[in-house]
């Protein structure tokens, strides 16, 4: 196992790109569930590196096809300093958001990184939405919709030039698991970018197993495995703490393999836990079931075979 076993919790309290507010408490949630010592109890370096800031949410409603793109510039720029910063020191950056619109920020600096260090990046984007839209195809103007295709560069200028290189990443080096709610321009941009896309249908075909041999397929010693894990990926059944619930997600049981299989590369080497909404959730329980399947992600099995 080489995977990283120094861990740097970094907080991103907004909810600036989303269509509900409440991703703001995310990360305290995380940390209220005993996040950090359930790391720590894996053997798990973690330092806390505590919230960072930007601006206020304003609520508005959308300009010319976004909400709010100058405060998701601001909290973008902040988190691409903060994980890239991380990565120069050797530690692994696991961020806690907030909403997705933050994964454009994050994944910007891993990419900024893997060039630094002549890396592979291969993102695993864990998540109900392909958050693959432009401000033409969105239905919402909501940011957290973009992600992915800003990374690409797809996007408004000042978000995709973050990490200075644009595009950022190129969509063969993602892999997206659990899809089943996909707009209907955005499909199209989909297959258009040729985005690899394993859809709730293709877990129910294929099953797990096979969909993550496929997903974590051709990694080797030098890929930087990044997993952006977007809650709203599980089955609203265990997991009601999000914005936007998406009926038909992973059980609990599809949930561990995927975080058991990406655990037996040992290449993870930062994430992203992003759209926990404490303010939907009952009684934390969305963010214990994310802390559950954040351990399985760091080798934690049943039989402990490492
Ligand atoms: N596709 C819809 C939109 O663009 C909903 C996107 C919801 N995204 C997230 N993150 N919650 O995945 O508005
Ligand atoms: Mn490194
Ligand atoms: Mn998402
Ligand atoms: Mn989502």
């Amino acid at each position: 196992m080489t995977q990283l076993r120094n861990v740097s919790l970094i907080g991103a309290p907004t909810d600036i790109g989303a269509g509900a507010r409440g991703a703001s408490m995310g990360p305290e949630a995380m940390r209220v569930a005993g996040l950090a010592e359930a790391l720590r109890a894996r053997g798990v370096d973690v330092v806390d590196r505590g919230n960072l800031s930007g601006p206020a949410n304003p609520w508005l409603p959308p300009v010319e096809g976004y909400r709010h793109l100058s405060e998701v510039v601001a909290w973008n720029q902040a988190v691409h300093e903060a994980v890239y910063a991380e990565l120069k020191t050797g530690r692994m950056p696991m961020l806690l958001g907030g909403d997705h619109c933050l994964g454009l920020g994050s994944i910007s600096a891993v990419a900024r990184h893997c060039r630094d260090t002549g890396k592979k990046l291969r993102v695993l984007w864990l998540d109900a939405h392909a958050d693959f839209n432009t401000s033409v195809l969105t239905p919402s103007g909501n940011i957290h919709g973009m992600p992915v295709a800003c990374l690409c560069g797809f996007g408004p200028q000042e978000l995709i030039e973050i990490g200075g290189q644009v595009p950022a990443i190129q969509a063969k080096w993602v892999r997206q698991i659990g899809i089943r709610s996909v707009d209907e321009g955005e499909r199209r941009f989909v297959h258009e970018q040729d985005l690899e896309v394993f859809d709730m249908r293709f877990i129910d075909e294929m099953g797990m197993r096979h969909t993550m041999e496929l997903a974590l397929a051709t990694l080797d010693d030098h890929t930087h495995l990044h997993v952006s894990f977007d809650v709203d990926f599980l089955d609203p059944v265990m997991a009601p703490g999000v914005g936007t619930t998406v009926p038909g997600g992973p059980t609990y049981r599809e949930a561990h393999l995927c975080m058991e299989m990406i655990a037996d590369t040992g290449r993870m080497a930062s994430m992203d836990l992003m759209e926990l909404n404490p303010a939907l959730d009952e009684k934390n329980r969305t963010a214990l079931v994310a802390l559950d399947l954040i351990e399985s992600l760091f080798g934690k099995s049943t039989l402990m075979r490492k």
